[in-house]
């Protein structure tokens, strides 16, 4: 199935060229799922790959956790992560000023030259987006930024006038992919998603086939509840890189999300 069949008014309204490459990948795959990668080794990190990867759309990264990282191995992981049809979304969440994330997007990581995504708050005004923009056009790239606006872990500070705020803004904003919600909570999702439109994507973490409270104040809500509630992609960790099989899981979830989508058009 094409994806504009697939994803509808999702696929006409938004214009960003990363959006419409997610929107591919995931038909391609028939999964909207990005997997929290977690893990602290660039062994553990190809393992990953290779264990699950035939049933994920992005791998979602937090560079700075990894305790043996090289720029060598960093290369080959995401050569690894392309060759299997795989976004690379590093969940940096950047919340400087434009320039100084700008500068963020090179450095010792050099996220700009292999990420796909990033994550930003947008406390400090619309301009961060610009200058994450600018970050990859200084290799010659282009991604997509998402904007938190809500988040999963008990306690945020992100009430709903804040949330109505970044969604105010990065609506309109060219170089906004989407929005951050949370899947843990259906009925806020779909308020939030009733807020975004259908021109921006909205990616939920917060999920889990097990319903319920995680460890360190994380909550979970079910992936197909949240696909319905109006999310694009349900990011899951723990529910995946923790199972006894991951592989397995990683299909659950696949095909849960899958179904989701096609129920969601009806
Ligand atoms: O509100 C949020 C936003 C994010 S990006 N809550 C989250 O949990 N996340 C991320 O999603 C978090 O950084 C982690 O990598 C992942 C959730 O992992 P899990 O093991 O709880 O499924």
């Amino acid at each position: 199935m094409q994806a504009d069949e697939v994803w509808g008014r999702r696929w006409t309204e938004n214009k960003l060229p990363m959006a419409r490459t997610y929107m591919e990948v995931a038909s391609r795959k028939k999964s909207l799922v990005c997997l929290a990668a977690d893990r602290s080794t660039m062994a553990e990190l190809n393992q990953l790959i290779d264990d699950v990867g035939a049933h994920l759309a992005a791998l979602k990264t937090h560079v700075d956790l990894v305790d043996d990282w090289t720029p060598e191995a960093w290369n080959a992981f995401c050569t690894k992560a392309a060759a299997a049809d795989l976004l690379i979304f590093e969940d940096r969440k950047f919340a400087d000023i434009g320039g100084i994330s700008r500068k963020q997007m090179a450095g010792i990581y050099d996220i700009r030259t292999w990420a796909d995504l990033v994550t930003a708050h947008l406390i400090s005004g619309p301009d961060i987006v610009d200058g994450l923009q600018a970050g990859w056009k200084d290799v010659g790239r282009s991604g997509g930024v998402l904007l938190l606006a809500q988040m999963s872990s008990r306690g945020n500070l992100l009430e709903p006038k804040y949330t109505s705020q970044v969604v105010e803004l990065g609506r309109t904003h060219p170089g906004v992919f989407g929005f951050i919600g949370n899947g843990s909570r259906p009925n806020e999702l779909k308020l939030l998603r009733k807020a975004v439109g259908d021109g921006k994507l909205i990616w939920t973490p917060g999920v889990n086939l097990a319903v319920g409270d995680g460890e360190m104040g994380q909550r979970y809500g079910d992936p197909h509840e949240a696909v319905l509630a109006g999310s694009d992609c349900i990011i899951v960790g723990s529910g995946i890189h923790k199972a006894d099989d991951p592989a397995v899981q990683a299909e659950a979830y696949a095909k849960a999300s899958w179904s989701a989508l096609h129920e969601r058009n009806k």
